[in-house]
């Protein structure tokens, strides 16, 4: 059998026969997959109803069957451009509360990134699990993978990590997938025309997409199994941030003593966190952007605006995309409003 770049990890890390079972089923599912066209260069691939990057894939093969959850696992869950990187942040600076203070606080160093894992990543660094087995408890992670492919250890009612989701208007989630996606296309690359992206995503075609099923399925999950998975709007934390730093420390069962309240934590966590706090870090101004490294921290902040939408959708557009919203949602309990 040809072997794929993948599969070639096994030889270079040498890895054992449970690894290489698993490469050897990436290598045979790709393959049969129906590939699309990605918003910038690499496919997507049509697996278990979503379409996903290779990367992404096997990111989800490895979790399947080598990820070892635990208890304290805290996993920060969105689709793509809802709102990730704030609700790394915010997460990370509630549950460190009493690591480290405002004035030297790990966020002014270091982009959320660098603090909460991305899972599809960093699950296969040294083509292993090994990287994320070392890391210490409380394990925050973050990840753009749909909810029904975690495996049942985790989602299941005797698994006891938690899952924090982040969803986000749709119009603005677009708008917000389609400028990154331009600023990651190969130079040589014309831009992705707004039209043309705008037909993928309301096909459903998108990274980790059709973004309705994604949200549909943490919201479902986080009405059968709310101590498991919290849902959050990103409309809801612009408006009343504070409420939602209280109802995440609840959540993980970290809430903030009387004395907290009165020392101005939550408001303290809600400026570190802010749009205009983080975005003005020196680490995240950087827009080098190399073979190695395609994407800078920058590219992470553009807006943070709650309707940004209007200022590139036609009024036709918005409809078509508010009509399929509604379609989607339709008896389900939830909407964006
Ligand atoms: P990812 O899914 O690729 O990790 P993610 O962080 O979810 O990206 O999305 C980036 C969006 O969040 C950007 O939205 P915009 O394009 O509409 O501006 C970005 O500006 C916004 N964002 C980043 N940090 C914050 C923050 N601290 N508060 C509010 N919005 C933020």
């Amino acid at each position: 059998m040809e072997t794929s770049k993948f599969f070639s990890l096994v030889e270079e890390f040498e890895l054992d026969e449970g690894y290489q079972k698993t490469y050897k089923s990436f290598d045979e599912v790709l393959p049969t997959l129906f590939p699309r066209k990605g918003w910038w260069l690499d496919q997507l691939f049509h697996y278990q109803g979503f379409w996903l990057s290779s990367f992404a894939l096997r990111g989800s093969m490895l979790l399947n069957h080598h990820f070892k959850p635990r208890p304290t696992d805290v996993i920060v869950a969105t689709s793509p451009k809802c709102g990730t990187t704030w609700l790394r942040a915010l997460v990370f600076s509630i549950v460190n509360r009493h690591s480290f203070d405002f004035s030297d606080h790990p966020l002014s160093k270091k982009n959320p990134q660098e603090l909460v894992f991305f899972l599809e990543g960093a699950i296969y660094i040294d083509g292993s699990t090994s990287f994320i087995d070392g890391l210490p408890s409380p394990r925050l992670l973050s990840t753009h993978l749909p909810y029904s492919l975690f495996p049942t250890s985790m989602t299941d009612d005797t698994s006891e990590c938690r899952f924090v989701y982040i969803c986000r208007d749709p119009k603005d989630v677009f708008i917000s997938k389609w400028h990154f996606a331009n600023k990651l296309r190969a130079k040589d690359l014309p831009p992705i025309a707004l039209e043309e992206a705008f037909d993928s995503f309301c096909k459903g075609v998108s990274h980790y997409g059709p973004f309705w099923d994604h949200v549909l399925g943490y919201w479902k999950a986080s009405l059968e199994s709310p101590k498991k998975v919290l849902f959050l709007k990103y409309e809801d934390v612009k408006k009343q941030p504070w409420d939602c730093v209280r109802k995440v420390a609840e959540f993980l069962e970290v809430p903030f003593s009387p004395e907290e309240e009165n020392k101005g934590i939550v408001e303290g966590i809600v400026k570190l966190c802010s749009f205009e706090n983080m975005s003005n870090q020196e680490v995240n101004k950087n827009a080098t952007r190399n073979s190695e490294r395609p994407i800078s921290n920058s590219d992470f902040f553009r807006k943070g605006e709650v309707g940004d939408w209007v200022n590139h959708l036609s009024p036709q557009m918005a409809e078509a995309l508010d009509q399929i919203t509604e379609q989607k949602l339709q008896a389900t309990g939830f909407n964006f409003r």
